[in-house]
């Protein structure tokens, strides 16, 4: 292998370079959304879902403190039946750990589960041991993974600005270019000019508004 595509970054760790492979299988099946709007559409159904992951997290963050740390992840991945090795563990725990304050917080656990989604491979054993009764989640994490693939035109695992533009080019938006940056900068977390799944899952999750979720919002 070794072939640079455009500007791509190469993955710094074996966990990201297991996610790009991931995902390029997975766009190799194709996507079943046509354009950036129908993402758009799917916003609130996609919100109403990732808001019931609350539960999940609570059940993980055993201490209550509002963050999963190392011991809680690695109890949380043993329930989800998902074998990792430890480096991996500590990859994902990194990854996931976004603002580098050593907890996964509500909105990172999201992209956390919705990436071992897309790791694992017999996804019907994810099915039945990680929905904990959250339903839509696997047909959610489906729809993010498509929309993800809608975007890397070129099946590198990455999303480029110039995939943006065209995604939103598409869209038939007027002047969809300043959004299209906009949206391209808000993704690109590490400013590095690409969008890795987990930026964009990141990127998501803010759109969306889940860390606005206040503690006290259950009524049931
Ligand atoms: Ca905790
Ligand atoms: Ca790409
Ligand atoms: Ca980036």
């Amino acid at each position: 292998m070794g072939g640079v595509v455009g500007k791509s970054e190469s993955p710094e760790t074996k966990l990201e370079a297991k996610m790009v492979e991931a995902m390029q299988h997975r766009a190799s099946k194709g996507t079943t959304i046509k354009s950036f709007n129908s993402i758009i559409l799917k916003f609130p159904k996609i919100d109403h879902t990732l808001r019931k992951c609350k539960a999940i997290f609570e059940q993980f963050d055993e201490d209550s403190n509002g963050a999963i740390d190392h011991e809680e992840l690695k109890k949380c991945l043993h329930k989800l039946q998902v074998c990792f090795t430890e480096e991996e563990i500590e990859d994902l725990f990194k990854a996931c750990d976004m603002n580098e304050d050593m907890g996964i917080k509500f909105n990172e656990f999201v992209v956390l589960l919705c990436l071992v989604y897309l790791l694992k491979d017999n996804a019907t054993e994810f099915e039945a041991k990680s929905r904990m009764g959250v339903p839509n989640l696997e047909a959610t994490f489906e729809t993010l993974v498509d929309a993800f693939v809608l975007l890397d035109k070129n099946k590198d695992g990455y999303v480029s600005k110039t995939e943006m533009v065209q995604a939103i080019n598409e869209s038939g938006e007027r002047s969809s270019g300043p959004i299209a940056t906009k949206r391209f900068e808000e993704m690109d977390w590490d400013k590095n000019g690409s969008v890795s799944f987990k930026e964009f899952l990141f990127a998501f999750t803010t759109w969306i508004g889940i860390e606005e979720v206040g503690d006290n919002d259950e009524h049931h």
